[in-house]
């Protein structure tokens, strides 16, 4: 088995701090977005669309998106149980993790892609869409910050992967789309010191 993985990305990283959280070490091949060979031709019988992560199981079959690839490891190592342990705790982190890759880690990486030089050349850019991207976070950081008010982690008092989604999501825009948490959200700060400084956070 081994997982493909791409230096500096988001959706790579939920995966790879997913495992470290279920205490999984498997072999880990890094792409590099520069050099491209995620999209050659080799790659691409992995995954058509040219997009990391991949897990490679032993028999070759390959199993692309992050969530997919998160599963099938809970499915073997139930705990932690970071999608939730009784049917109300899996129907909420179910919610909360499409909530947060939906209203966070996909608007964050638009505002990357399509206002950072990074990707000039690579991808189209309309620098438009990628403020627009940049007003819905600022709005979507308040929201967060108030669901946090009265729970510990995004689906409840429980680290799910929920909160993995989250915490990519604010580093990526921390780290390339010009978003930092807002002195005034508290309990957003708070979140972000409790799940930032887990061992898990820099896997
Ligand atoms: N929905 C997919 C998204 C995968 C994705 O967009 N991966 C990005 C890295 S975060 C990628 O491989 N980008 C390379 C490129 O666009 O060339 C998942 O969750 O795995």
């Amino acid at each position: 088995m081994k997982l493909y993985s791409l230096k500096g990305a988001p959706n790579p990283r939920r995966v790879r701090i997913f495992l470290a959280e279920k205490r999984v070490s498997l072999p880990v091949e890094e792409f590099e977005l520069e050099k491209g060979l995620h999209r050659q031709p080799d790659f691409l019988k992995r995954n058509p669309l040219g997009l990391l992560p991949v897990l490679e199981l032993d028999d070759g079959r390959t199993i692309c998106e992050s969530v997919a690839i998160c599963r099938h490891f809970d499915e073997m190592i139930p705990e932690p149980p970071l999608f939730g342990r009784s049917s109300r705790e899996r129907v909420d982190v179910e919610m909360w993790s499409r909530h947060m890759e939906h209203e966070l880690l996909v608007p964050m990486i638009d505002v990357f892609v399509h206002t950072h030089p990074l990707w000039a050349g690579k991808r189209a850019q309309i620098p438009a869409y990628g403020e627009l991207r940049h007003g819905q976070m600022t709005e979507r950081l308040r929201w967060i910050d108030e669901v946090l008010k009265d729970r510990e982690f995004i689906a409840g008092d429980r680290y799910t992967i929920a909160d993995i989604t989250a915490q990519v999501a604010v580093l990526t825009g921390r780290a390339v789309a010009r978003l930092e948490i807002p002195d005034d959200h508290t309990n957003l700060a708070r979140w972000w010191k409790a799940v930032s400084t887990r061992p898990t956070a820099r896997a």
